[in-house]
Order: C-alpha cells, then structure tokens, then sequence
C-alpha cells in the first residue's frame, strides 16, 4: 500500500471548518479549542472565544446533530473571575465530563494565576447541572499546568485527574489523584515526550479519555519545534482500566495538519482536539478541535477501528 492509499483513521467533516468567528452573534478575534459533551439530546459545545484584546472565555454552541444548525449564545457562560484567583484575561481550552456519583458536569480549564509573579497557567475545576449555573470548585495543582480533565469516573476509589505540569523543562502528560476533587497528590508521568519523534517537545491530553472493554482510550496531542514554528498532531493511547499504566500507543501520529484552515491561522499548523462525543448508534467518535487556533472543526472516526489500530501498537 503506498502513502496515498492509506486508510485514515479520522475523516474531517465535509463542512469544516464548522465554526468561525463569522458565525458568532458578537465581535470577537477567534472560536478555537471547544469542550464537548451531550446534554439534553444535543451536542453542546463549550467554545473558547478570543475577543480582539487577545482575552478568552467560554461560551456555548449547541446542535442536534453536532455538525449543522448550531445555536450560538450572545453572551458567555464562563469568564475568568479575579474573586475566584483567575487573572481577568482568560479561561481556556475546556474540557467536560459527566460525574454520576455527583450527579454533575465537571469543567476543567485553564486559567491564570493572579497576583502571582508571571501570572502562571494553571487548573481551575468548575461544577454544573445545567450550565446555566457554576460552582467554582477552585484552583488546583501547582503551576505552570496545562491540559486538564478527569477521569469521567473513580479509580480504585479515587477522582482521577490527568494534566501537563512542566517539570525541569519538560511537558510530558501526569495523572493525580483526590479522594474530594479538592487536594491532589500521587502524582505520576502518564505519556511522556519521546525523543526526536512528532510528539518530541511537548505532550498533552486531548479530550477526556474514553472507557472502551480494552482500556481506556486518550487521544492526545504531541509538539515538534521545527526551523519554521510548532506543529501540533494528534496520537493515541489506551491505558490499562485499573492501573491506567500504557499497554498500546501509536508510533505515528494519526491526524496532522494538512487542510488551509489548519495549516494558516493565528497559530499555524495547529490541530488541538478538547472535546469528544461517541454516537452509541454508529459507534463513531465526534472529535472536536481547534485548527490553527482560529476555527472550530470536526474529525470523525470509528471507535471500533482505533482500538483495533491501537491493538496493533507496542506500548511506547
Ligand atoms: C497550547 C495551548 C492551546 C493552543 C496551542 C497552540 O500551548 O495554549 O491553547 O491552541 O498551544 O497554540
């Protein structure tokens, strides 16, 4: 088989990009990064916005297939609030899970550290049943971190918590452990860098990670710094159901930047997935990124089909 009769695992969506800053209902710089999840029969997505100073927040799309008709709040749901630690300038890149013991979403994003020398990234956990109302759970882990979501439930009796600290220079994926979602430890690498290869620089989670009967299922994104800029891939991991140790993940990166709408923007060759919804019916994966942190787009794949490749694959 030569490279142009390669199976691709995820196909974009032929309408893409599916959201832009020309559909928003008001003024802003750029709609990239979007969490995901169903509620109430839609697909709700949770957009980072830019506005034209360079600041984010979060605000809510919904469609009923997840692809067209998409309904664009005029106003945000969540900006970043200097009562809760957040410097005022951003909430970023979302990412949701539904927690049954507590009966309630769990948002987690980035946000800033004010008052704090260099005004670091760090995870801020935020709750809600509806999201009409938010509970601010909190800052939580040390600084500079990045790339956050739970678990969408307990391991071994633990809220699991998977992010991206920076530790003497490198960005590899953690995972930490709470008993309260409130004070975190047990910290461990998950998914290191691995050396000269496409995810070489810098790693981190994608969406959440997806409980499938061989594991579970993280699709994360990797960096290489090249001679002309950054460029940000996707791969595939699954880890053990209990120990969450790596039993498979891919060699080669498994969607890259390729389209115009990914490979130019206001950070070019950028593909940055945060959120993922699975259609029980089809078993397909509804994978929603950033591309070139300018525009809302969707990758679909076969759940079935990742698991087999991935099955495939050693563990590093
Ligand atoms: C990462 C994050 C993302 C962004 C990406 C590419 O570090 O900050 O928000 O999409 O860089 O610029």
């Amino acid at each position: 088989m030569n490279n142009k009769n390669f199976k691709e695992l995820f196909k974009r969506y032929e309408g893409n990009p599916i959201l832009t800053l020309e559909n928003w209902p008001y003024k802003v710089g750029a709609v990239f990064n979007p969490g995901a999840i169903k509620f109430n029969d839609e697909i709700l997505l949770l957009v980072r916005v830019e506005d034209r100073q360079g600041y984010s927040h979060l605000t809510i799309a919904k469609s009923k297939d997840g692809k067209t008709n998409w309904q664009i709040n005029s106003v945000p749901a969540l900006i970043a609030e200097q009562e809760f630690g957040e410097a005022i300038f951003g909430l970023e890149d979302p990412r949701i899970v539904w927690l049954e013991d507590r009966k309630e979403y769990i948002i987690t994003c980035i946000s800033f550290f004010d008052g704090v020398a260099c005004e670091p990234p760090g995870i801020s956990l935020i709750a809600t049943k509806d999201f009409l109302n938010f509970k601010r759970l909190g800052r939580k882990l040390i600084p500079p971190n990045k790339d956050a979501s739970l678990f969408p439930k307990t391991i071994k009796g633990y809220y699991a918590l998977i992010n991206r600290p920076i530790v003497e220079g490198r960005a590899d994926i953690w995972v930490s452990f709470s008993k309260d979602l409130d004070f975190w430890g047990k910290d461990r690498v998950l998914i290191p860098t691995r050396h000269r290869a496409w995810d070489s620089d810098r790693v981190g989670l994608g969406p959440p990670p997806i409980e499938t009967p061989d594991g579970w299922l993280v699709i994360y994104h990797g960096v290489r710094n090249t001679a002309s800029g950054t460029i940000y891939r996707m791969g595939l991991a699954l880890l053990d159901l209990e120990t969450l140790g790596v039993i498979h993940r891919s060699k080669d990166w498994i969607f890259g930047p390729k389209e115009s709408y990914e490979r130019v923007g206001n950070t070019d060759d950028v593909v940055f997935p945060c959120g993922v919804v699975i259609d029980k019916k089809t078993n397909e994966l509804l994978v929603y990124y950033g591309a070139a942190d300018s525009v809302v787009a969707l990758a679909i794949a076969n759940l079935n089909d990742i698991v087999s490749y991935l099955k495939k694959c050693t563990r590093c």
